[in-house]
């Protein structure tokens, strides 16, 4: 499989196609290069997020980063809904923070507690506070979620499953580092935290286990428990927020740590993205980076060239061999503590038609919302006082339950462009 993997895209609120939109052109040649690159990888199967995809976590800058977003996936070919995305420091919205002390009293708390007090702390921050922890990142949930990422009080994180080929499955995880991001956030007194909660990745031995995280782990207070379960378990560890394009493999795992595609500009000013193929191979599985950099002399992206010439950076990552029995954990994760039965948690979500029937969703406005559930007779009046995402949920929810996700899915289709052109899934069948 092949993803374009993006970070640090500190959309504004200049709308696309303004005059003053500076990085207009970047985003353009950044288009161009894909197609260009593509043409020699393959055909690309997805776009991964790595986090700060807004400047200031404000709506208009959710629905620029979605324009934009439809406007990628077009060029690579590939459906709309295929986006991965985490949410980053940027994400946040920081007007919801100063008007809300009990958020930042949260902060504090999980900042000054014990590490092995964090898990609790945030717990409590996210499900007993009001507003929880996730208030400032509401615009970005809401964003997250027409893509099947979305994050809740209950699971502030997400998880997805999809072949690989030979057997192999590749399990993406999405991980929310900005929990308790503020103002004051550095990578030293004032680091953020995880929660060992979201760091305990399923074991699947055989299968390609990727993670997406917009902090690396020395900004986290809990890094030490954070890393060592995602350099046990995870093959490729995607992280941002550096803007410092780093690639480096520790023992079977490979950390990236993306450059930006649009960094403030200053001194350095360097904007990269990345392309990656995940190939299952006889040992287990290949992973090639080819990282794409900005060249300030030509005004035009481009391979950055490894040392030895090669426009790419490849690992041979080995698997257990694929079978039905689950496979002896390596000696490794045994030393560490790390066995498959501590983990009881969430098992990833395998990929369906759900996905491309939220993304549509996503793009209908509230009121046109509310319009196709009350004409479906899937919401009443009580349920006007439901924010977006759980009013996007529930239509979902009820639909299947009713045996009506077909013709939600024809009525939503009516609204989308993309859908339109698509198969109803639930056609000519019981609701899958
Ligand atoms: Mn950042």
């Amino acid at each position: 499989m092949i993803f374009v993997h993006l970070s640090d895209l500190h959309l504004d609120q200049q709308p696309l196609g303004s005059v003053f939109d500076v990085d207009a052109d970047l985003r353009a040649m950044v288009e161009n290069d894909i197609s260009e690159a593509l043409m020699q990888i393959g055909r690309a199967d997805g776009v991964l997020v790595t986090g700060d995809i807004a400047f200031s976590g404000h709506s208009a800058e959710y629905d620029k980063a979605q324009v934009w977003l439809d406007r990628l996936t077009q060029t690579i070919g590939c459906d709309s809904e295929r986006v991965w995305t985490v949410p980053g420091n940027h994400d946040v919205d920081r007007s919801v923070l100063s008007a809300y002390p009990t958020i930042r009293e949260r902060h504090d708390r999980v900042r000054r507690c014990d590490v092995a007090g964090i898990p609790a702390e945030l717990r409590v921050g996210l499900t007993s506070d009001t507003p929880t922890v996730l208030a400032p990142l509401e615009n970005y949930v809401a964003f997250a979620s027409a893509y099947s990422c979305e994050i809740t009080p209950q699971q502030p994180f997400w998880r997805v499953e999809m072949p690989l080929g030979s057997g192999r499955a590749l399990i993406l995880c999405g991980l929310t580092s900005p929990l308790i991001s503020g103002a004051s956030d550095d990578n030293n007194a004032n680091r953020l935290a995880l929660g060992k909660f979201q760091a305990l990745i399923p074991y699947r031995p055989s299968d390609v286990v990727v993670t997406l995280c917009h902090h690396p782990t020395d900004w986290l207070r809990d890094y030490e428990e954070v890393a060592t379960y995602l350099d046990a378990r995870a093959r490729l560890q995607l992280f941002g927020h550096k803007h410092d394009l780093r690639m480096q493999r520790v023992d079977d795992s490979v950390k990236v740590h993306a450059g930006a595609l649009h960094p403030e500009r200053g001194p350095g000013w360097d904007p990269h993205y990345n392309i990656i193929s995940i190939e299952p191979s006889q040992i287990g599985a290949t992973i090639t980076i080819y990282p794409r950099k900005w060249y300030r002399e030509t005004c035009a992206f481009g391979a950055d060239y490894a040392p030895s010439g090669e426009q790419w950076r490849r690992y041979e990552l080995p698997l257990a061999p694929v079978s039905a029995a689950p496979a002896l954990p390596p000696a490794h994760l045994e030393a560490a503590g790390l066995l498959p039965q501590d983990v009881e948690a969430t098992q990833p979500l395998v990929e369906s038609p759900v996905r491309v029937l939220a993304n549509g969703l996503g793009r209908l406005s509230y009121l046109t919302l509310l319009a196709l559930g009350s004409r479906l007779g899937l919401t009443g009046a009580d349920d006007r006082r439901l924010r977006s995402v759980e009013l996007l949920n529930l239509l979902i929810r009820r639909a299947d339950e009713a045996g009506q996700l077909g013709v939600l899915w024809d009525e939503t289709s009516c609204h989308v462009e993309g859908m339109a052109l698509k198969a109803n899934p639930y056609r000519g069948g019981k609701d899958r």
